[in-house]
């Protein structure tokens, strides 16, 4: 068994639920059980244009290898809808493994730590949120990082907080 972070992103279509539904769908693959899910948060396209992104990190216990769980990961992405018409185009989700236990990984098909894991808030807040003292296999200290990263505009909520907002929104019109 092996503990994983997966970072869940999305700025098409409702995002925020898009999300939710993610996190049930992993947590209903048979080999995957869900630990903890961070806050959801909402971001400002890094590297990205389109609307803004609601971004989560999950933790995950595992039986999978981690280019296994990354398969599954795009299988769950599809079935959301997910089109590439280019990088970093607006997505319906994005799943992304940003760090397999220990594990260091670099080949076409798999990078793990993710490449950009301690370069961008909207990974490296939430991993903090689910553990303060985590490390970057390879790199140090997560929240060594979090200077570096503290232009890029984040803003917490929690995943019920969205409900009522919607809920408000819905009875509003
Ligand atoms: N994902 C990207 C590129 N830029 N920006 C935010 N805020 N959130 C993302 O999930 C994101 C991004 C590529 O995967
Ligand atoms: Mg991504
Ligand atoms: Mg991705």
């Amino acid at each position: 068994m092996t503990v994983a972070f997966i970072g869940i992103g999305a700025n098409l279509g409702d995002a925020r639920q898009a999300l939710k539904d993610a996190i049930v769908c992993l947590a209903q693959q048979v080999g995957i059980t869900v630990l903890a899910r961070s806050s959801l948060y909402r971001t400002a396209p890094v590297d990205a244009g389109g609307d803004d992104y609601f971004n989560a990190v999950v933790k995950v216990e595992t039986s999978f290898t981690a280019p296994q769980l990354l398969r599954i990961c795009h299988h769950i992405e599809d079935q959301f809808g997910r089109e590439r018409p280019f990088r970093n185009a607006p997505r319906t989700l994005d799943l992304d493994l940003l760090l397999f236990g220990d594990e260091i990984h670099g080949d076409e098909h798999l990078t793990v730590p993710h490449p950009r894991v301690a370069e961008r808030a909207f990974t490296l807040v939430p991993l903090l949120e689910l553990d303060p003292a985590l490390v970057i296999p390879g790199q140090g200290p997560a929240a060594g990082f979090l200077p570096a990263v503290n232009t890029q505009r984040i803003e917490k909520f929690s995943f019920c907080q969205c409900t009522r907002q919607k809920a408000e929104a819905r009875d509003a019109s």
